[in-house]
């Protein structure tokens, strides 16, 4: 199959874990892909490596997503590299489990610049290139589950989550008008950088499993195939969507 046959994809977040896995799909279904990372340049040349030796296109630009210039740069990079842009998979985010009344200012900016902002900044730069090229496109954002629900320690992050998956909504409403596709992914609890250290507790971790009705965490590639779905043609007539890939945690109540 080559679902993305010819597209020019782009990933925030890119270097790791389900920015990563989506990137060598996106590579394995035919796109050329460029990565923006932060600071995994080993990572992200792992991930360089594994595109090309499908005979794709590769290109990692690093940037911090939170600096609204990373979001300029990436794409500009990108057209330079591409001559375009056709898929933006905003993916780059962070959580920093914390307590919600010892919280520290510096946690929450943080969280909210990269999460909520980078996606902004990103997410808007990428539609202008598509507007410009006229030819419609298709932008995923990675939100998350906790989009629908809480987190104890998550109170800063959870509503950067929502944040997401209501800005592709709005985006969907203002973007298709130029024919580019605005939907989300909601993850689950699925292992990769973000939670090492919290489901390293392990009591935690059987806590999260025993959530889960397919009886597992989700590993990144798990997300790789519903993100190239929602790039895809296939999904031609899908915007303004989220898209729960959790092996069924949110419906699960007893
Ligand atoms: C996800 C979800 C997971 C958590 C990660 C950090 O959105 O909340 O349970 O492990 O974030």
């Amino acid at each position: 199959m080559t679902l993305l046959a010819g597209k020019r994809v782009l990933i925030t977040g890119g270097s790791t874990g389900i920015g990563a896995a989506a990137a060598v799909e996106a590579a394995r279904q035919g796109a050329d892909v460029a990565i923006n990372y932060a600071t995994s340049e080993d990572r992200a040349q792992q991930v360089i490596a594994d595109i090309q030796a499908m005979g794709r296109k590769a290109l990692a630009v690093r940037g911090d997503v939170a600096d609204p210039d990373t979001a300029q740069d990436f794409i500009a990079r990108a057209v330079e590299a591409f001559g375009g842009v056709d898929v933006f998979v905003n993916n780059a985010g962070i959580c920093p489990f914390h307590a919600l009344l010892d919280m520290p200012v510096a946690v929450v900016e943080r969280t909210f610049r990269v999460n909520l902002h980078g996606a902004y900044y990103m997410v808007q730069a990428a539609a202008n290139q598509m507007v410009k090229q006229g030819h419609g496109g298709a932008i995923v954002a990675v939100s998350s589950i906790s989009a629908l629900v809480g987190g104890e320690f998550q109170t800063h992050y959870t509503p950067t989550k929502a944040g997401v998956h209501s800005l592709m909504q709005s985006a969907a409403i203002a973007l298709g008008k130029h024919n580019i596709r605005c939907n989300s992914v909601l993850p689950g609890t699925i292992l990769t950088e973000i939670n090492r250290e919290d489901l390293a507790d392990l009591d935690k971790r059987r806590r999260m499993e025993a959530r889960v009705p397919l009886g597992r965490l989700g590993e990144a590639e798990d997300l790789a195939g519903p993100i190239i779905f929602l790039a895809s043609d296939m999904a031609q007539y899908v915007t303004g969507a989220a898209l729960l890939v959790d092996g069924g945690a949110f419906v699960n109540l007893q």
